[in-house]
């Protein structure tokens, strides 16, 4: 016997890229870091491709939004880049080929039906406010920070009434202060790291109350990593360890950004182990005035965890309290190495409804990045990728048990649209719906992409019986 899924009215279909990973440089009046990771470094990333074209989406957007279209996406989010759109990053004057790019964006979106939801701030902080100011460890960076979403916000409010602060904060402390894997490449940073926290708090809550000043009805929110903590065992210690993963990981931003302040027990903790942000005595208030409206989640994989076994570190790291664990039974995405584990999303679903009941969210990120996927290629020359069809199935499958349970989920979006640039990847995995090639940026859909605007159509699918339970 089978079963549609049917997906709440107006549920949002759509699918996120990122400026920096699919613009390309041209007309750019600043570097960003992963530009300048590229420049110096062209080495670290696959076949030596980096941001530089990308996917030229800066020449191809009026046709990608129309591909988009096709493959039935009702909504798509990208980045606008504060290193395009302002010119003079201290003053915040603008840069007109900036303004001019973007609302061309906004007009080939419109003419093809497509919700546009901006985002401030994916990775991509300029290089120059790294050098000059150690970046997000400086206060000054969330006042430039400030300055920037503030113009961008008063030059398109009669068009864009969605927005996202920064997306992934986490990733941006992992990668760039605790474990190295992105650029500045700063490892074992604890407390540094911990700072770059905060000021993103921060600048996250500024940022939100501006956008409420100003437009009263529009919505605004932020979109955190979300891998949430399985322990590896009932035992206390386990379940503690899974417990501080995910306070510190993303409870931090979240409890942040919805109650208005951080969670009592990590300020207890930091406090203890005297690495504690620093902070200004009007912080409190501003923090607890500056709500997100809605919540986006990436969701691509689960961290295992257990307890640690006394291990001994030189400078304060949050690895103190967890260590990782490979659970034996799990699925692997064997291009990225990332555990797939779609009832995730139901746990998700449930952790939101308990801890944050009254703010809507929506999974605005999740794929699976499949290398050399030419091997699928049909005698039409279309990839048959049934792998990520699949793999979609499976996690709308959670979700929309969740969503029957009562979750507030309004939207699903993919990563990505079309294949886009990754950071360090470059093009070895791809992700979209819409096949690039680099040869010549011709675009061809991929049997996922003809997939899914049925699925946007009917609003849901059907399947045999809960196959995935
Ligand atoms: C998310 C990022 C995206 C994208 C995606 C895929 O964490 O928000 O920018 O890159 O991961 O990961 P990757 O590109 O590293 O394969």
């Amino acid at each position: 016997m089978s079963t549609f899924l049917k997906f709440p009215p107006n549920f949002l279909w759509g699918a996120a890229m990122s400026g920096p990973q699919s613009e390309g440089w041209l007309g750019k009046r600043h570097e960003n870091i992963m530009d300048t990771w590229y420049r110096i470094c062209r080495n670290d990333f696959y076949k030596g491709v980096g941001p530089d074209v990308a996917s030229d989406f800066l020449h191809h957007f009026e046709n990608d939004f129309r591909l988009m279209k096709e493959i039935g996406l009702n909504s798509f989010r990208t980045s606008i880049q504060w290193t395009r759109l302002i010119a003079n990053l201290e003053t915040g004057e603008l840069d007109p080929n900036g303004i001019a790019f973007y609302q061309a964006m906004i007009r080939a979106a419109k003419a093809n039906e497509i919700k546009l939801i901006f985002n401030l701030h994916h990775f991509d902080l300029p290089t120059d406010l790294l050098d000059r100011y150690a970046g997000w460890e400086s206060r000054h960076v969330v006042d430039l920070f400030v300055k920037y979403a503030k113009t961008a916000f008063q030059l398109f409010k009669d068009e864009i009434h969605e927005w996202t602060t920064f997306n992934e904060p986490m990733v941006m402390i992992d990668g760039g202060y605790l474990y190295g894997y992105h650029y500045p490449h700063y490892k074992n940073e604890g407390k540094r790291a911990v700072q770059v926290l905060y000021h993103i708090v921060l600048a996250n809550a500024l940022v939100t109350q501006a956008y409420h000043q100003l437009d009263p009805e529009g919505k605004i929110g932020i979109i955190v990593n979300v891998t949430p903590a399985y322990p590896r065992s009932d035992r206390k210690e386990d379940q503690e360890a899974a417990r501080f993963f995910d306070l510190f990981h993303w409870r931090s931003f979240l409890d942040a950004s919805i109650h208005g302040h951080f969670p009592d027990e990590l300020v207890e903790i930091l406090r203890k182990d005297g690495v504690l942000w620093k902070a200004e005595a009007k912080d409190e208030s501003l923090l607890s005035l500056n709500r997100s409206d809605f919540i986006g989640i990436n969701y691509y994989h689960p961290t295992r965890v257990q307890a640690t076994e006394g291990q001994i570190f030189e400078k304060w790291l949050p690895d103190q309290y967890y260590a990782h664990y490979d659970w034996p039974e799990k699925r692997v995405d064997p291009y990225k190495d990332w555990e797939i584990f779609p009832k995730a999303l139901y746990d998700i679903a449930k952790e939101m409804t308990k801890r944050y009941p009254k703010t809507p969210w929506f999974v605005s990120e999740t794929g699976m990045g499949v290398h050399d996927e030419g091997r699928f290629r049909n005698k039409d020359g279309v990839i048959e990728d049934l792998y990520r069809i699949n793999f979609y199935k499976e996690h709308l499958f959670w979700l929309h048990k969740a969503i029957e349970e009562g979750a507030s989920c309004f939207g699903f979006h993919t990563w990505a649209a079309l294949d886009c640039w990754s950071w360090n990847n470059a093009y070895k995995n791809r992700y979209g719906f819409i096949e690039v090639d680099l040869n010549d940026q011709t675009r061809t859909i991929k049997k996922s992409g003809r997939w899914y605007r049925q699925v946007s159509l009917e609003n849901g699918f059907e399947i045999e019986e809960d196959p995935f339970v």
